[in-house]
């Protein structure tokens, strides 16, 4: 996600520290650049010319930060003014007093509604420890409820739905209901969306947001149609006076335009991001963590919360102390794959580390199943010296492993040259700003 905009504005700012000593014109030359960038993300051109002009003003009046270099006085203005633009504080969902919590889910068809309800749902069990009904309102495609009933399934989720017929307000008043008398803590509410906004779409959502009182109204969008999505956004907000917005597919977005402009002209806040097709890619979105992710500057915290979920915590205390003896070796790497396998796309994963987003051919790095099985063919191929100190490995050792592995000598200087970067990527953990987390989270020193 954003790495078109990550890697112009990294080589903007790399300029700028080239140049040392900074004049009013360099910053100008910069921010030209900046709205350049913004531009070809797609940001809405108002919000770019007011983003500029803010960081601008700032700039020309930023006495207060004596201590730091100048380039780097631009790049914390940019980063707080991207803050900003992103909503400032994270905004989360919220609870009503009174259980349940009705939240309803409106926006297009394909949007992602109907996948976004089901991570949700998993969302609220797993982090805030709710107990969620989901219900199927959209009653057009035979396909719909029967798709929100699978993925509930698959989730152990209940999914309230009516036979055919029955209306969506009906439906969603007999699941409050429903959930009222079995202890659930938030009901789901599932609508149905067209492909484009017409009246009588907007009418029923209007008519279950009288007939729910919803505590939470989300607008569901695709952030890969890019201003389409704030206009969009615009629309749903001015008909339902939406509590929170929820930016799908930003997993295919390299550009990054909709979530950059959607709070700026709604002037509502992005709550959750969805970057995958699985129930648990749904993240809490952070403008902070994400104005330092376009900037290069990675989401180590973000990146923590995910291994903190997934990782097997022996297995990090005992990599914890193999980090720190400097002895990182093949079976940590082997272990280190069957890990970062668990926890999503590996090059998704790398790009919040600091340092990583602005290398290019991340995608080289393919970590995907059949280079798997490969890497690990060979690393099992390998004597356990050679696994434990991989510095053993000459020539001729390569030319062993591959006849050994059925790999070519290419594959098994790739597994080498990845098992490079990957003690690489250990070092670049060791040496990031946010260390006393990252110190507590690999069980103390580093
Ligand atoms: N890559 C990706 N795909 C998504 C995401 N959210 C939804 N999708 C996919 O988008 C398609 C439409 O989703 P669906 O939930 O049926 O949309 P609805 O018509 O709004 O209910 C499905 O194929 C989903 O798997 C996301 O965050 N990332
Ligand atoms: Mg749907």
């Amino acid at each position: 996600m954003f790495q078109n905009l990550s890697e112009k504005l990294t080589s903007i700012f790399d300029k700028l520290r080239r140049s040392g000593k900074l004049t009013e014109k360099d910053i100008d030359v910069a921010l030209g650049e900046v709205k350049m960038a913004l531009l070809e993300a797609d940001v809405n051109f108002k919000v770019v010319k007011q983003f500029t002009k803010r960081v601008k003003d700032k700039a020309v009046g930023a006495e207060i930060f004596k201590s730091l270099t100048p380039t780097q006085q631009v790049i914390k203005i940019v980063m707080d003014e991207l803050t900003a633009l992103l909503g400032g504080e994270r905004a989360k969902i919220t609870f009503s007093p009174k259980k349940p919590s009705v939240f309803l889910i409106a926006g297009l068809q394909g949007s992602g509604k109907t996948t976004t309800c089901a991570k949700l749902a998993l969302h609220l069990r797993k982090a805030e420890k709710k107990n969620p009904l989901l219900v199927a309102c959209d009653i057009y495609r035979p396909a719909a409820v029967k798709q929100l009933e699978v993925l509930g399934q698959q989730l152990s989720v209940p999914v309230f739905s009516k036979p055919p017929g029955v209306k969506p307000a009906e439906i969603a008043t007999a699941a409050i209901e429903h959930a009222r008398e079995h202890d659930y803590d938030v009901v789901i509410v599932d609508t149905a969306g067209r492909l484009h906004i017409d009246e009588e779409m907007m009418d029923e959502v209007k008519g279950l947001k009288e007939t729910l009182s919803p505590h939470e109204i989300l607008l569901v969008v695709d952030a890969m149609t890019g201003q389409d999505a704030v206009t969009i956004a615009k629309s749903f907000n001015d008909l339902l006076e939406l509590t929170g917005v929820i930016l799908t597919k930003l997993d295919g977005d390299a550009r990054g335009g909709a979530a950059l402009s959607i709070r700026e002209v709604t002037g509502k806040p992005i709550k959750f991001v969805g970057i995958g097709e699985k129930a648990s890619a749904l993240e809490p979105f952070y403008p902070e963590r994400m104005a330092q992710r376009i900037l290069g500057m990675g989401d180590v915290l973000t990146l923590i919360e995910k291994a903190q979920s997934e990782m097997d915590e022996a297995k990090m205390k005992e990599l914890e102390s193999r980090i720190r003896e400097a002895e990182f070796n093949f079976n940590d790497f082997l272990d280190q794959l069957n890990q970062l396998k668990r926890m999503g796309p590996l090059d998704q994963l790398l790009g919040m580390l600091p340092g990583f987003s602005g290398i290019p051919k991340l995608s080289e790095m393919s970590f995907d199943d059949k280079n798997f099985k490969r890497f690990e063919a060979m690393i099992l191929s390998m004597t356990p010296a050679e696994r434990a100190n991989p510095d053993l490995i000459d020539g001729s050792r390569r030319k062993r492993i591959a006849s050994g592995s059925a790999n070519s000598i290419q594959n098994v200087n790739m597994l080498l040259k990845q098992f490079a970067q990957m003690r690489q990527m250990m070092k670049n953990l060791t040496s990031v700003t946010k260390r006393s987390k990252l110190a507590r989270f690999f069980g103390g020193k580093f």
